[in-house]
């Protein structure tokens, strides 16, 4: 494997950064996830768009234009071999020193990691995935906004960790209104009366590539879409549910909290808008070849 850094490639083994770079120090960076299939990159310039908007919001100059940015993820896929997989994309504040001061980093770094992808089994798009509330909420947008992808995880790692403690491999988290949010690596829908509903931004949630797709599939199937406030009572009255991400796609969720949603398995416009999002991935992208 060769890993991007900055402008060159190294082998794995010797692609390294500093101790003092603030990424690692303080989570001061922003990081994407970003899905190849049959060597096209899906939604590339939606995710490069959000890695501007993040930089922006958290104050980080980003010294490279998007056209560079760009060329690196296909050379990255080129390299590698990757057809199909996942890049990880990761920005950091750059090497500075013990303080907290940004002021004091030296240029912002860039790593670029294409790889394979581990997916979820074929049976969790059949038999859909059961979901917990966890305790932990989700961080407040007066706090910092989740619709930054920053390298600071710990909000989603300790729903994680809830959830897996309680069995379940990917869990529900309310923001600090008690409302919907999101769970901890994915986006939430429900389908209520032929509608489709999700937490607005304003809910405390990532704005995922995959739900924006999700969003664009509806629209393309004429299901209408909502994006409002949410409470669990809409969970437990939608006649369907799912949840969105990168690596899960469009997965059906059939439970919350041992409550069954709707008919319990994968809802018939869950399963169009799956379908729909299946035939998008190899459309819209960029091309690695
Ligand atoms: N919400 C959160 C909090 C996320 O981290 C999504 C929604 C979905 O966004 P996209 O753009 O992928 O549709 C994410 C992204 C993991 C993992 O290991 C998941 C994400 C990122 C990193 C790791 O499950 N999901």
């Amino acid at each position: 494997m060769e890993v991007y850094i900055d402008g060159k490639f190294y082998r794995k083994e010797d692609a390294k950064i500093s101790v003092f770079d603030h990424g690692l120090l303080y989570g001061d960076g922003l990081f994407e996830g970003i899905r190849v299939y049959d060597n096209c990159i899906f939604k590339l310039d939606a995710h490069l768009e959000r890695i501007e908007y993040s930089a922006k919001a958290i104050a980080l100059e980003l010294p490279w234009k998007r056209e560079e940015i760009a060329r690196a993820h296909i050379e990255a896929c080129r390299r590698n071999g990757i057809e199909n997989g996942y890049i990880r994309t990761v920005i950091t504040r750059g090497v500075g020193d013990l303080g907290l001061n940004p002021n004091n980093c030296g240029n912002p770094s860039i790593i670029i990691i294409a790889d394979k992808i581990k997916l979820y089994p074929p049976s969790v798009y059949e038999d859909g995935m059961k979901l917990i509330t966890v305790p932990t909420r989700r961080t407040s947008v007066a706090a910092l906004p989740p619709m930054v992808k920053s390298l600071n995880y710990l909000n989603s790692i300790l729903a994680k960790i809830e959830a897996l403690n309680c069995g379940f491999d990917e869990c529900l988290l309310l923001n600090d209104q008690g409302h919907v949010a999101e769970c901890s690596g994915d986006n939430i829908f429900v389908i209520h009366k032929g509608k489709l509903i999700t937490p607005m931004s304003a809910s405390s949630l990532l704005l995922g590539i995959t739900r924006a797709a999700t969003i664009e599939c509806a629209h393309e199937l004429g299901i209408p879409v909502l994006e409002t406030t949410m409470t669990r009572y809409d969970l437990w009255n939608a006649d369907e549910a799912f949840l969105t991400g990168s690596a899960a796609e469009v997965v059906p969720v059939v439970a919350l909290d041992g409550r069954k949603i709707g008919s319990g398995k994968c809802g018939p416009l869950t399963a169009k808008l799956l379908e729909r999002f299946r035939q998008k991935v190899r459309t819209d992208g960029t091309m690695v070849k």
